[in-house]
């Protein structure tokens, strides 16, 4: 097939996810042609087989002040990508804009029929969604695309719900890809725990983009309580507009002396690799794929008990979930486990385990294979084409 993938380029884990799906459908000899508006990172500094990059153009006018028209540029390259490389599908990521991109795309393609799936990531449904400016567009997009998939059931019917959607939502969650190469590398010594821990500290982790909806400052409550009983070091990873004030708090808790702040990185294995426990206190999450990056890595979570995060970590087994805002249980549940040895090994093995077996790509990626031939399928059936 030759596939259209549309995603933001940066940090966030819809990027990431699109960027994987893409990579294993190439090397599964699909073209895939990703559409975005800089070279989605995990692709950059590397060659890939059938992999190709097409930047939307960020056309400005005076006339437009500050805002360039991305939605239209979007429209415009894809229909570009339709007539010139014989597109067969588009597959969004994300729902505004691009899943009404891809739909304007579409319209203006007619007579010629291509379809377009969008998959829901979260926030485009729970934060900017509900935006009452946004909310009739998303459905739009989501009415208008001929197969739409959400990366959890708990997304799934929070959309339902909140854009009272009648058509069927496919849940297919995210993957983690065990890149053995890539793994074993950083496994093999190439992070160094010794730089950021001393021996006999723990290190604790927390990656992500610094929003509101990640509840950073609950992170540093949360380690100033295991700082307290044991000896240990808070590592953060990510960047975003609440740093500031979770650093500011990490002063005033006394513990920011143990606190390394390592700001964005393009590459996050490496201190997967090193942590002892992953802190995920989020206000919610449709999937948490921070979450099951640590898991992959044997490294438990502690998390909060909100949206799809009981369906990545089962609670007592690969990690422990605790109510939102609640950093005091949060601390002794992580104290618990770090303090075990036995119980940590346990729950270790078992997040590598779960990791493999319920997240990993193979299966994944053949449900969004056979969604896009079913898709295809559909929309050259005679049937449609009366229609
Ligand atoms: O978390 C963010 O703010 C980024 C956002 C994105 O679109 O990149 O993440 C969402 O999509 C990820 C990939 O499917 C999910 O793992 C995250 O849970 C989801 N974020 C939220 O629901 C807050």
């Amino acid at each position: 097939m030759h596939i259209a993938i549309v995603c933001y380029p940066t940090y966030g884990g819809s990027g990431v996810v699109a960027t994987e799906l893409g990579r294993q459908l190439a090397q599964r000899g699909h073209k895939v042609h990703f559409v975005s508006l800089s070279m989605p990172f995990r692709l950059q500094h590397r060659y890939h087989e059938n992999i190709f990059f097409h930047e939307v153009d960020k056309t400005n006018y005076p006339l437009f002040g500050n805002e360039s028209l991305y939605t239209l540029s979007l429209a415009a390259k894809l229909l570009e990508l339709i007539e010139r490389e014989n597109l067969d599908i588009i597959h969004s990521h994300y729902a505004i804009p691009h899943a009404v991109s891809a739909c304007l795309a579409k319209e203006m393609a007619h007579p010629r029929r291509i379809p377009t799936i969008v998959t829901l990531h979260g926030t485009d449904i729970t934060l900017v969604g509900k935006e009452p400016a946004f909310k009739s567009v998303v459905r739009c997009g989501i009415e208008r695309s001929d197969a739409v998939t959400a990366v959890s059931h708990w997304l799934q019917r929070e959309t339902i719900r909140e854009f009272e959607v009648k058509r069927p939502i496919q849940v297919i969650y995210n993957f983690f890809d065990f890149d053995t190469e890539r793994y074993c590398k950083w496994g093999e010594g190439g992070c160094h725990r010794d730089h950021y821990a001393a021996p006999g500290e723990k290190i604790i982790l927390h990656v992500s983009n610094f929003r509101e909806v990640k509840r950073t400052p609950d992170v540093v409550r949360t380690f100033a309580r295991i700082a307290k009983e044991l000896p240990a070091k808070l590592l953060l990873v990510g960047d975003g507009p609440e740093s500031g004030k979770t650093l500011a708090l990490a002063r005033e808790l006394g513990v920011m002396d143990r606190v390394w702040y390592v700001g964005k990185q393009d590459v996050v294995e490496p201190f997967f690799c090193i942590a002892d426990l992953f802190l995920f206190p989020s206000d919610h999450e449709s999937f948490g794929l921070a979450a099951l990056e640590a898991l992959a890595f044997g490294t438990p979570v502690v998390a909060s008990r909100s949206g799809a995060l009981p369906e990545v970590i089962t609670d007592g087994q690969d990690g422990f979930l605790a109510d939102v805002g609640d950093c005091a249980q949060m601390g002794d549940l992580a104290l618990k486990l770090l303090r075990d040895e036995a119980l940590y090994q346990q729950m270790s093995d078992h997040a590598r385990k779960t990791a493999l077996e319920r997240f990993a790509p193979k299966p994944i990626v053949d449900q969004y294979e056979q969604l896009y031939l079913r898709t295809i399928e559909a929309v050259h059936s005679p049937a449609a084409q009366k229609e």
